[in-house]
């Protein structure tokens, strides 16, 4: 794998979840894979779970990783091309990433969505100007539309608890106060789609995610009937994409709830975390048994291990 930034660099899903289970197996199997190699991991959003995942998925390689979080150490990073550089922003990414390119092997980075300009966030132009000038295999960290890393290790866990072959997985939106990326429920739905499992989306008109991402799966907009016969409830707030990045509903009906749970046949809760308690989900079901949140976030290790080994074997 040249690079890892969706699901369309990886040439083979099934080999890539053997690989995480194979390093879930035993996580210290390779501890010399990335000797002598450095990682660094570049932040211009809050994380815990992918960066110290991320961090640990390389020392078990024995990759050496520096992290930087751009937002508060870096200087103020000008993208557009042209430009005559005499405001706040100090350094251009063309220069940036250059030099990070100079100084590490393998590079993530993390750029959310930035909800003023859709085509752009959707350009993945911060994405693509780090690939493009460090010329070095970057792996998303989450990006303005993807987030790949998380949406393996949820591959991973369904492929662990599943009690069918082809478990039916429902996506469904839940209430959120703020405006957040659709970067999870796009690229979730993306590797879904991908997988042995029939793909059931769930959220009210107007929260209809790019069709790029969802093409296929079947959209039911009461969430009641869409949660019948699930085996797996994915849960994930997003903001809407037509008109981008807006906040249309803040609905409690959509919350998930013991009842609403017991509507489905025993299904697993999953949620990639951070979850706001008792506004996406009730207490009563994120500490029930049937919630994966901590074993997902433990996944997050393996997946990062996966795909670290495959462009570490592939680049070098
Ligand atoms: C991010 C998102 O993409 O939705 C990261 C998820 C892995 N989540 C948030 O930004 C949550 C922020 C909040 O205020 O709850």
């Amino acid at each position: 794998m040249k690079q890892f930034t969706s699901i369309i660099d990886v040439s083979d899903l099934n080999q890539l979840v053997e690989s995480a289970v194979y390093f879930k197996n035993d996580p210290l199997v390779e501890p010399d894979l990335g000797k002598g190699k450095t990682l660094g991991l570049i932040f211009f959003n809050p994380s815990l779970r992918t960066r110290l995942s991320t961090q640990k998925a390389a020392l078990n390689l024995g990759l050496s990783c520096m992290v930087m979080n751009f937002v508060s150490e870096g200087w103020q990073l000008e993208t557009e091309e042209g430009v005559i550089m005499s405001g706040e922003k100090a350094e251009h990414i063309v220069e940036a990433a250059g030099v990070i390119g100079q100084y590490c092997d393998i590079l993530g980075i993390r750029a959310f969505a930035s909800f003023t300009d859709q085509e752009k966030d959707y350009k993945e132009e911060v994405l693509n100007s780090f690939i493009k000038y460090s010329k070095i295999p970057v792996v998303s960290l989450e990006s303005a539309t993807l987030h790949p890393l998380q949406s393996l290790a949820d591959l991973v866990t369904i492929e662990e608890y599943k009690k069918k072959e082809k478990p039916k997985v429902v996506l469904s939106w839940a209430p959120h106060p703020r405006i957040l990326p659709q970067s999870v429920a796009n690229s979730f739905a993306q590797w879904m789609r991908q997988a042995n499992v029939d793909l059931v989306i769930t959220h009210p008109p107007g929260y209809e995610l790019n069709t790029k991402f969802t093409k296929g799966a079947k959209i039911i907009y009461d969430q009641e009937k869409a949660f019948e016969q699930a085996n797996f409830i994915y849960v994930k707030n997003w903001s809407s994409y037509e008109p981008y990045g807006q906040l249309l509903s803040q609905d409690p009906g959509w919350k998930i709830t013991a009842s609403k749970m017991g509507l489905t046949n025993n299904a697993y809760f999953m949620h990639c975390l951070p979850v706001r308690r008792n506004v996406i989900v009730d207490d009563e079901v994120l500490d029930g048994e049937a919630s994966l949140v901590i074993p997902q976030a433990a996944n997050r290790v393996y997946a990062a291990q996966a795909v670290l080994k495959s462009l570490l074997t592939t680049n070098f």
